[in-house]
């Protein structure tokens, strides 16, 4: 199923007068104080978030899975899927790939579909955190930390299978997310575990073609309960330090212990220049994988800060980071899950655009935190959801792509073209 520009527009001259007159009031206010509405909006314009070709199912947690009803059946309908995405919000022109459960057997035709529909192949995502039918050696005690060299091996082959596929169809970066670890103390040797896992990744590394990031996921817990190799940022920069210049480390929203400054992490890295990929996603206990914004969408905005300064800044080191949603969708439509998160994204990072740099380190260097709050939180409680519908307008998307999802009544359709009970691959 496609989403076509005449069904678009149909749907936009509902609510385009409405909207001519909360964006011109807006650019008023904002004139007022010297921002100039149509640079945001063209750095709205150019933001992509990549959707994760997991997230088109409905997700499930350890108990159970529900499943919602037109879901994705092959990697061409969730390719669809994004497309009907990117139509409705022109912010989610990428996909990223999870090998093995998306992989492309017709190369060429996985391609031109993609491009079809205005969407570029993202960072590629490996899989050792479970078994495959028919795998050889067992990831039940790790991967790239095993005990036994045979499923090390094993575990690299993969990751240089996934790149392989990556090559093919033009991404330019692999994303290692690690389960390993253990569950109780005295299980492993956390010396040893790390030492293989570095060891591995340099194998990894080296098998990049030259233009390639690598980018280190971290994560305190779970799968496992008592210690993760790769817990924390500290040591995800570790092993990216010593890998080389093209690895990175990766900070996933839900992937931190509660109540730790993210905000802080993100400034740190990026003044370190490794910064390389960014998983969004709420959370209000562990990694609850809930929709963006939902929870704490002003800690967002206190990251997109820091996210904005270091890549405003013309002397950063750090290059732009790859952006993904990672969620998961156990409750509500995968499809109407997604646009919130990347409206909540736009939203957080249009608020850090317009804040008063100049003012607020005034603030710092004169120590007025009060003062310093207030320019924060004026710029926070700036409405801005007229300028991310402008620049939606202007991007040929919808004004408002959730009402406009629900009007076109998308779901219906693809429960009548794929049928209820489809199951899309994935967790
Ligand atoms: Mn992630």
């Amino acid at each position: 199923m496609r989403i076509t520009t005449d069904q678009i527009q149909t749907q936009n001259d509902k609510t385009l007068p409405q909207h001519r007159e909360s964006f011109d009031h807006l650019r008023l206010i904002l004139e007022r104080k010297n921002i100039d509405s149509q640079q945001v909006i063209d750095k709205i314009k150019n933001f992509q978030v990549a959707i994760p070709s997991w997230a088109l199912g409905t997700g499930g947690t350890r108990f159970a899975r529900f499943a919602g009803g037109g879901e994705p059946r092959s990697l061409k309908e969730k390719i669809d899927d994004v497309g009907m995405l990117h139509a409705l919000n022109g912010g989610s022109g990428a996909i990223s790939l999870h090998i093995p459960w998306d992989i492309p057997s017709d190369v060429d035709a996985v391609k031109s579909h993609a491009a079809a529909l205005g969407l570029a192949f993202d960072a590629v995502n490996s899989n050792t955190f479970q078994d495959q039918e028919n795998q050889g050696h067992s990831y039940k005690f790790g991967s790239l930390c095993h005990t036994d060299s045979r499923a090390r091996r094993q575990a690299i082959d993969h990751n240089l299978e996934v790149i392989h596929y990556g090559k093919e169809l033009g991404s330019k970066s692999l994303t290692v997310w690690l389960a390993d670890g253990s569950s109780f103390p005295g299980q492993m040797n956390f010396r040893k575990a790390l030492q293989r896992t570095f060891d591995a990744l340099k194998e990894i590394y080296q098998g990049m073609p030259e233009d390639w990031k690598m980018f280190v996921e971290y994560k305190p817990y779970e799968p496992y309960f008592y210690h993760t190799v790769i817990q924390d940022w500290g040591t995800s920069h570790l092993l990216a330090s010593q890998l080389g210049e093209r690895a990175f480390t990766l900070v996933d929203l839900g992937h931190h212990l509660p109540n730790t400054n993210i905000e802080q992490i993100v400034a740190t890295l990026m003044m370190q220049g490794k910064l390389g990929g960014f998983h969004f996603n709420d959370s209000k206990y562990g990694d609850d994988d809930l929709t963006v914004g939902a929870l704490k969408p002003y800690q967002l905005f206190l990251i997109f800060n820091e996210l904005v300064e270091g890549m405003e800044d013309p002397s950063s080191p750090n290059p732009t980071p790859a952006w993904m949603i990672d969620a998961s969708h156990n409750l509500k439509d995968p499809l109407e899950d997604l646009l919130q998160s990347v409206e909540a994204i736009q939203l957080a990072y249009a608020q850090a655009l317009i804040i008063d740099r100049i003012k607020l380190e005034e603030a710092r260097e004169t120590n007025d935190p009060a003062w310093a709050q207030e320019i924060l939180q004026e710029a926070y409680r700036t409405d801005l959801r007229p300028l991310i519908a402008e620049a939606r307008l202007q991007a040929g998307a919808a004004i408002k792509p959730f009402g406009a999802y629900r009007s076109l009544k998308v779901r219906d359709q693809l429960i009548k073209e794929r049928g209820l009970k489809t199951m899309a691959t994935g967790l």
